[in-house]
């Protein structure tokens, strides 16, 4: 609920400035900086049907896939306001092969960033929901740029995690793991108002979000565990109802804030499945658990995965905790 007088967001970063210690000093400048991106992502995408940047650039980025206009313009907005920022020593991002580790004539910080610059590709072109995703880590050698194993870190060692949503309104979602606090950017005055704090996700919900056309190809306990959420069952709360726009970004903060289960599996031949750990699962992991939520490959939780490549992908059952735990029991095999 917002506020009588709004607090704004960098209004909030000084008051709670004594509390990001240790690991997430300094993030404050660094959220700062994000959340300008998001004003200059949310600026082109108010006029897309105007300007030129709909539609793909003819290329295809290092995971196979059409490069929108709208990735390479989020990406590079992305590189250009932290490259001279000051705040980071190295880039990642899900658009580009190999990281940017900033030389030592540039000034460099102490945070490493990984980032999806741009969320639900697919909606680019029809007006749909997009969003970005962000992971921040540390890196404590002030003698040497980090190595390429340094920055493929579990989810845990991540000091602050967050989100651009890109929808009918713009908001920026973040956590520095003290509870997850939302912004939405007044584009009046240009500036991002606190509208959410200390965001909860329910302990279970009525919606579920997949790509239910890949039915076909999830294994016995997945499609288990769904036709389960669509019997009739008034006692449980079934059936739920299946919502999915495309955007991973956008189906997570549906649930962040009205509970339920967003899954993206490994399939039969691509068992290891379509997100990526380090620029998507572990970020909203951190994400949802810090509102009280779960995030689980079926098998084990996502922030403890050990990655072993960059652009790793893994299955993603993520939302409320019980619903998370009742498709764990499912693909288990428990239940
Ligand atoms: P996209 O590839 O369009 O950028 O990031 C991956 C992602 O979108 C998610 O945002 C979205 O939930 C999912 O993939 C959509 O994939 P499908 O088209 O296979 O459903």
């Amino acid at each position: 609920m917002i506020r009588e007088f709004p607090l704004t967001l960098s209004r909030f970063i000084i008051e709670n400035q004594a509390s990001h210690q240790g690991a997430a000093e300094g993030f404050s400048s660094l959220v700062t900086q994000v959340s300008l991106v998001g004003k200059l992502i949310a600026q082109d995408l108010r006029r897309a049907g105007l300007l030129d940047i709909l539609g793909s650039t003819g290329d295809t980025n290092v995971q196979g896939e059409t490069v929108k206009k709208l990735d390479a313009i989020a990406n590079d907005a992305f590189v250009k306001v932290f490259q001279h920022s000051g705040y980071v020593c190295a880039l990642a991002s899900e658009e580009m092969e190999k990281p940017i580790l900033l030389p030592g004539n540039w000034p460099q910080g102490k945070y490493i960033l990984l980032f999806d610059p741009l969320d639900g590709s697919s909606n680019t072109d029809n007006n749909m929901p997009l969003g970005a995703i962000f992971s921040v880590l540390m890196h404590d050698r002030s003698d040497r740029l980090p190595t390429d194993e340094e920055l493929m870190r579990r989810g845990t060692q991540q000091v602050a995690a967050g989100y651009l949503l890109y929808g009918s309104s713009t908001m920026l979602v973040y956590t520095v793991g003290q509870g997850v606090y939302g912004f939405t950017l007044d584009p009046g005055i240009g500036e991002y108002l606190l509208s959410h704090e200390r965001i909860t996700i329910p302990d279970k919900g009525k919606i579920y979000s997949a790509n239910e056309g890949n039915y076909n190809k999830w294994s016995g306990g997945t499609k288990r565990y769904l036709d389960f959420l669509k019997i009739n069952d008034k006692a449980t709360g079934r059936p739920y109802s299946s919502r999915y726009s495309g955007c991973l970004v956008a189906d997570v903060h549906r649930l962040l804030l009205g509970g339920g289960i967003y899954l993206y599996p490994g399939e039969t031949d691509k068992p290891e499945g379509k997100l990526r750990l380090l620029y998507e699962a572990n970020p909203l992991a951190f994400v949802v658990e810090q509102a009280g939520g779960r995030a689980s490959t079926g098998t084990s939780r996502i922030m403890e995965v050990e990655p072993k490549k960059l652009h790793q992908r893994v299955p993603l059952m993520i939302g409320s905790r019980r619903d998370v735990e009742q498709a764990e029991a499912f693909i288990q095999g428990r239940v």
